[in-house]
């Protein structure tokens, strides 16, 4: 994973410094590509150990079409509680609780979930049900029987319904590519937070590449990471300086049950990842 250290390197260079959002500060490059080839090995950052059965939890969810943080509260994935709490702690509910109080309510609390853990309608929502299209399902039919189709687009950017949801999509338009065989994915991300988000981003899309590529009968292609605001946050250089003193180690394989032939059906225990070797993993806050 040179390729992600190239990204590193070259924001730390190149980036100019941007306010944002979050007043964390940040130093940010517009524009930028990445490109893994999915026979080279299972696209998971080495110089730093990467939690990928988060990962897989938040694909499985997207792909179910739920937008309620309890599914992944259920499954000990933290990755999405902090928006929900921050809406939680600014409500007349609030009772001082921390945030492993708060999951535990929802957890425990199906009441409080609903109320509480709902995201509004992000990317499961858009992938499901974008004012009333299942693209998910409409893509998997066209790449079976329309492959050399180049309109072959998913969007989880809906302009009408931005406003209600608690973070506008990061990864916001996808499109598959077929031919001769393989199948390719490529993502524009308008917003990459290159320490914490995009490792995520890379090992998600490459997966949701190998699930698509399985259930179309397709051998995976390259995915392809196009980027808008490429940005590491002032908090986070100690971080990328410690990763880019690693040499990166080779990549993992990940292998799917092959029996799975509907995208609906994987759960988390078809995914195995093998040859795993990587440096020890590094902590960072993240900016909410
Ligand atoms: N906001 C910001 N500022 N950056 C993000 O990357 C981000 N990502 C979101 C939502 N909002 C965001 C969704 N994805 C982590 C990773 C991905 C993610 C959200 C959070 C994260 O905290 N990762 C830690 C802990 C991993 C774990 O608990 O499994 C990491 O060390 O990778
Ligand atoms: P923004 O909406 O102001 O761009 O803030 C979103 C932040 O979250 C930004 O730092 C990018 C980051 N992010 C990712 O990098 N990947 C993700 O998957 C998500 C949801 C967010």
């Amino acid at each position: 994973m040179k390729t992600y250290l190239d990204l590193c390197r070259h924001i730390l260079e190149n980036g100019q410094e941007k306010d944002d959002r979050t007043n964390t500060g940040t130093k940010s490059v517009f524009g930028y590509q990445m490109r893994f080839d999915l026979q080279e090995g299972f696209p998971l950052l080495t110089t730093k150990k990467v939690h990928l059965k988060s990962i897989i939890h938040e694909l499985l969810w997207f792909i179910k079409g739920d937008t309620n943080i309890k599914y992944l509260v259920d499954n000990d994935v933290k990755i999405w509680t902090d928006w929900p709490y921050q809406k939680y702690k600014q409500s007349m509910d609030y009772k001082n609780e921390t945030i492993e109080e708060f999951s535990e309510k929802i957890k425990t609390d199906s009441e409080f979930a609903s109320k509480y853990g709902d995201l509004g309608p992000v990317y499961g929502a858009q992938w499901r049900n974008f004012n009333g299209v299942d693209q998910l399902s409409y893509i998997l039919n066209e790449i079976k029987t329309n492959p050399s189709s180049r309109r072959l687009i998913l969007s989880a950017w809906n302009p009408a319904e931005i406003k209600n949801m608690a973070l506008p999509p990061c990864h916001t338009l996808i499109q598959f590519y077929v031919n001769k065989g393989k199948l390719s994915l490529q993502l524009y991300q308008r917003s990459g937070d290159v320490f914490l988000g995009i490792p995520f981003n890379i090992a998600s899309y490459a997966l949701l590449l190998l699930m698509v590529a399985q259930v179309t009968n397709l051998e995976p292609g390259e995915f392809v990471h196009t980027i808008g605001d490429a940005h590491i946050y002032s908090n986070h250089y100690e971080q990328i300086n410690k990763q880019l003193t690693r040499t990166p180690r080779a990549l993992p394989k990940m292998s799917l049950n092959k029996n799975i032939r509907h995208l609906e059906d994987f759960r988390i225990e078809d995914f195995t990842l093998s040859d795993y070797n990587p440096y020890s993993g590094i902590k960072g806050k993240v900016a909410v």
